[in-house]
């Protein structure tokens, strides 16, 4: 876990190569191309630059609005009518940026697209210190519902602190009475969904994000083995079934130690989540910081 906190330069730097990926990272969403190496190439990305994927990159396909991360050998590649959320962070000396985009590959989901952009400009623009976290929530309610769309209710937006990438603070898709003000320095991923469907998501049953939760005791050897790896590498950020298999090479090994650590709540599950409805989702997002005017974007 990180000590110190990392400086505005730091997160300044995190967002800057946060926006450079993003950009760069774009021209690999074609129909036909293979979600695990997109996912593989974004994440070597970020290691070229010297820095570090801040949580597995996400790549959500139509009604999965978010924690989808290809698993080891997936196989699956990007369909003619696909809505491709990607959605990924970068850590700098445990400054966090993140960011993401929505390309709707068939070209029939444009105005779900802007839905979600247009209420992430007007969320960032209604930021300023003293607005309140549900006010900005109102703000991304009713732009997206002006749309004719639906904010998706139960997924938000999160303030981040050095190494850790959600906060406890969360900007809402929907008004709420959350009396948290914004303030001059804090760190915020800002994050608006949009869908056709119904506005909420659900769990589904497959899950390839973790992250610690609370390092307790463990009887195999090898889930010590693991959960030290995670510390080490890790911290307190999320982290990839894939990555994991990459590093300790036997499929068992890693399963069972996994098994031993949910079992334990060593670890926190994220289930891969999709619109009840099984509507299309769209996602646009950013990092900012508050600043006395407003918030200022790292991630552009
Ligand atoms: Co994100």
């Amino acid at each position: 876990m990180e000590e110190d906190e990392a400086t505005l330069e730091e997160f300044e730097q995190a967002g800057k190569l946060g926006a450079k990926i993003r950009e760069d990272s774009k021209r690999l969403i074609n129909i036909g191309e293979g979600v695990l190496d997109i996912a593989e190439t974004i994440e070597g990305m970020i290691a070229e630059e010297g820095a570090y994927p801040a949580f597995p990159v996400n790549i959500s396909i139509n009604e999965i609005a978010a924690h989808y991360t290809p698993e080891d050998g997936d196989g699956s590649t990007l369909g003619e009518e696909d809505v491709v959320k990607v959605d990924f962070g970068v850590e700098v000396n445990g400054a966090i940026s993140d960011t993401a985009y929505t390309i709707d590959l068939g070209g029939k989901h444009g105005e779900l697209v802007a839905a979600a952009e247009d209420a992430l400009a007007k969320a960032i623009a209604a930021i300023r210190p003293g607005v309140k976290v549900g006010e900005v929530g109102a703000v991304v309610e009713e732009t997206i519902k002006a749309k004719g769309f639906r904010p998706i209710a139960n997924l938000t937006g999160h303030m981040i602190k050095t190494g850790m990438l959600h906060a406890g603070v969360e900007i809402p898709n929907v008004k709420n009475e959350d009396p948290y003000e914004f303030q001059v320095g804090d760190y915020f991923a800002v994050e608006p969904f949009a869908t056709d469907g119904k506005g909420y998501v659900s769990d589904t049953e497959q899950v390839e994000i973790f992250s610690l939760y609370m390092p307790g005791g463990l009887r195999m050897r090898q889930s010590r083995q693991l959960l030290n790896h995670i510390i080490n590498s890790y911290g307190m950020l999320p982290f990839a079934e894939r990555w994991l298999l990459k590093e300790f090479k036997s499929k068992l090994l890693v399963k069972n130690a996994l098994k031993e650590m949910l079992k334990a709540h060593v670890l926190k599950r994220y289930p891969v989540l999709k619109d009840a409805g099984g509507g299309m989702v769209a996602q646009a997002e950013h990092t900012i910081v508050v600043e006395e005017k407003g918030a200022r974007i790292l991630t552009q």
